[in-house]
């Protein structure tokens, strides 16, 4: 079967190649780049450049979509964003709300996700506002279902308005750190150092690292939905690997569409989990292998490595995980935000 290069996102329907590529012709937005030119920059991320703004590390390439968004994009009610810090389990999510919204629509032995990765289906929204395509999000059927890796204070105002409910979920940081640094190693050019483990770890816990800060990334999302609990739900990685039924359920009671009695008879919750699980994942994204469609030198598999909690006691030296522990404490004091696996057991803990 051909593999789509895109597709319209939240339908399953494939792009033409010819649409595909009309809808990706560059359109540098010269304002934007004259302001982009004078934040603080750091190049250590190669081949991410970072750029400060507005108290956060961004990727430089994303940066003139990330301002024309704030600038443009109209939250609707019905929208349901998936919000995520890079490496906290985006892919996941992604997949499990879209499997879990769409279940109606798809049969197991016919679902989208057997043909393309979840990114396609929940597509960053600041991509939109690459190549013109804004025009594409207002045409798009409710409810949409679109992400974003932006801290909150850096959302459009109608999202942190009444439009649109927001999934979030987060991850314990020494984790997301050790996937971070694979993940780059994996995208940077053969003549190029990896940055060093050292290295990038000091920048990781000073915030300088893709999206900034992770703490101050948790510390946003969490607040609101402690002040909002109808508008945001945050989930954790952990416990998504610990109860992957019980998270999909509560999911689906957050996103309005609960599995009814006879669908938790019928297993169709532990379908879902099945399919969205790293193994189904990553095994399909093996049988497909592709680039994506982005900026960076990514395929469908840069998504997937080991998938598990605690990877980061095969990286990291005592002393770098105790001080990594003692920055999430002091950064999360006070917020009630733990994570690791039954309040913090696994992980940091707090
Ligand atoms: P993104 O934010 O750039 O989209 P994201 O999906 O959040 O990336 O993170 C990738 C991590 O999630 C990888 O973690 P690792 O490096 O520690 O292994 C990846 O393996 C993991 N991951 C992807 N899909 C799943 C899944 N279905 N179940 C569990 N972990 C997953």
């Amino acid at each position: 079967m051909a593999t789509p290069s895109s597709v319209i996102p939240n339908s399953g329907r494939a792009l033409a190649p010819e649409e595909a590529k009309r809808e990706d012709a560059p359109k540098p937005r010269k304002e934007f780049d004259d302001l982009i030119s004078t934040l603080p920059l750091n190049q250590d991320w190669i081949p991410i450049r970072l750029r400060k703004y507005q108290d956060f590390w961004i990727p430089e390439h994303s940066l003139p979509e990330v301002m024309a968004m704030q600038q443009n994009f109209h939250a609707r009610l019905d929208d349901l964003f998936v919000l995520s810090y890079p490496k906290s389990g985006t892919t996941w999510l992604k997949a499990l709300a879209f499997a879990i919204m769409t279940r109606t629509r798809y049969s197991m032995a016919d679902h989208p996700l057997l043909r393309s990765t979840p990114h396609d289906f929940v597509v960053c929204i600041d991509r939109f506002f690459s190549g013109g395509r804004p025009s594409k999000l207002e045409a798009m059927p409710s409810p949409r279902m679109l992400s974003s890796h932006l801290p909150y204070p850096l959302l459009p105002d109608s999202m942190k308005g009444a439009g649109g409910r927001f999934l979030y979920v987060c991850r314990e940081p020494k984790d997301v750190f050790v996937s971070r640094w694979h993940f780059n190693d994996k995208m940077r050019p053969d003549s190029v150092e990896p940055i060093p483990f050292g290295k990038a770890f000091d920048l990781y816990c000073d915030g300088v690292s893709p999206y900034g800060s992770i703490w101050e990334h948790a510390r946003g999302y969490w607040g609101e939905s402690l002040r909002r609990p109808e508008k945001v739900f945050c989930l954790k990685y952990e416990e998504m690997l610990e109860e992957p039924a019980g998270s999909a359920k509560k999911l689906a009671d957050f996103m309005g569409c609960p599995f009814s009695p006879e669908e938790e008879k019928e297993g169709v919750v532990e379908e879902i989990t099945r399919l969205c699980s790293f193994d189904s994942l990553s095994k399909l994204a093996g049988s497909m292998p592709r680039k994506l469609n982005t900026k960076l030198p990514l395929q469908t598999t840069s998504f997937f490595r080991k998938g598990e909690a605690g990877d980061w006691r095969n990286h990291m030296s005592e002393e770098m995980a105790r001080r990594m522990d003692a920055v999430t404490s002091q950064k999360l004091e006070g917020s009630g935000l733990t994570f690791g696996i039954s309040a913090g057991v696994e992980a940091n803990g707090m």
